[in-house]
């Protein structure tokens, strides 16, 4: 399965300020077996450029703001996170890029496997093909 969604998580707030809490089977859809996290991300730079086989992944940008390019190989959006309330849920073969990120973005990411090489495709024309079933 292919898909992309934002996901709303619920803020827990009382007088002494927020949390917001993560939960496979409740807030997220999968076993997290992995986090990483992105920050001090250079001016102008952009990240990603690969789409995953296996992988699902939530991506928070827990501070400041970052642009997510999705593309599923017949239409690309972009979606812009900027609040720690919300996540990114990608699923299956989508193209992602990232952009814009501002100077303070904290962007972390909740991932169901551990880090393989090997789920990466890093070139476009075989992800096209992959998308296409053509190899
Ligand atoms: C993704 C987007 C949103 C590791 O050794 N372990 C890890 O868990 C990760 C994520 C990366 N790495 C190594 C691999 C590279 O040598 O760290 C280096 C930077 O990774 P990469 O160039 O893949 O980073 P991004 O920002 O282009 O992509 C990352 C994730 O890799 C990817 O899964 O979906 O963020």
């Amino acid at each position: 399965m292919t898909s992309y969604k934002l996901i709303d998580f619920k803020t827990l707030g009382d007088e002494r300020g927020s949390l917001i809490a993560i939960e496979e089977g409740y807030n997220a859809p999968f076993q997290i077996k992995r986090v990483y996290y992105i920050f001090d991300t250079k001016k102008g730079i952009e990240r990603g450029f690969h789409a995953h086989i296996n992988l699902k992944q939530i991506a928070i940008a827990v501070k400041g703001s970052c642009t997510f390019v999705l593309d599923d190989g017949s239409s690309r959006e972009e979606i812009k996170l900027s609040n720690p309330n919300q996540g990114l849920f990608i699923e299956g073969l989508i193209w992602r890029e990232m952009k814009d990120f501002s100077s303070d973005c904290v962007l972390v990411v909740l991932a169901s496997e551990k880090y393989d090489e090997h789920d990466y495709i890093r070139d476009y024309d075989r992800f096209l093909k992959v998308v296409n079933n053509d190899s």
